[in-house]
């Protein structure tokens, strides 16, 4: 019986590699969404799938975000000039500085989104 020991060796090492080849998802796994067809198997393709969604996800948040940016820059835009009408005309002299700083920058700002977004578009 002096192969038993090497029989056992190979046998535990088998076992070993099945046991790794075979992965598991944890209890209650937060990938469990990753499971598209519901088949209760996650495929490369699945996490692939998912990886693009999420990819996708964080970009139109992104965009989102941008847009908001210029659009509040817009609004502060319109709030800023409607606001100079009922400025006393001293302090409207003495702010003229910044508010020429303000709308150029603000133009900037706008103007660049609209920009991109129609660079994005073509692209
Ligand atoms: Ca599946």
């Amino acid at each position: 019986m002096s192969l038993c020991p090497v029989i056992n060796g190979f046998v535990s090492l088998w076992w070993k590699g099945v046991k790794m080849a075979r992965k598991k998802f944890q209890q209650d796994t937060k990938y469990a969404d990753y499971d598209l067809d519901g088949d209760g198997t996650i495929t490369d393709q699945e996490l692939e799938a998912a990886r693009q969604i999420k990819e996708e996800e964080a970009e139109l948040r992104k965009m989102r975000a941008q847009r908001r940016m210029a659009t509040a820059t817009l609004v502060a835009m319109g709030a800023f000039t409607l606001a100079m009408f009922f400025v006393p005309i001293e302090r409207v002299e003495a702010l003229s500085g910044i508010s020429d700083l303000f709308f150029l920058s603000a133009a900037g700002i706008v103007g660049a989104y609209m920009g991109m977004s129609a660079w994005m578009s073509r692209k």
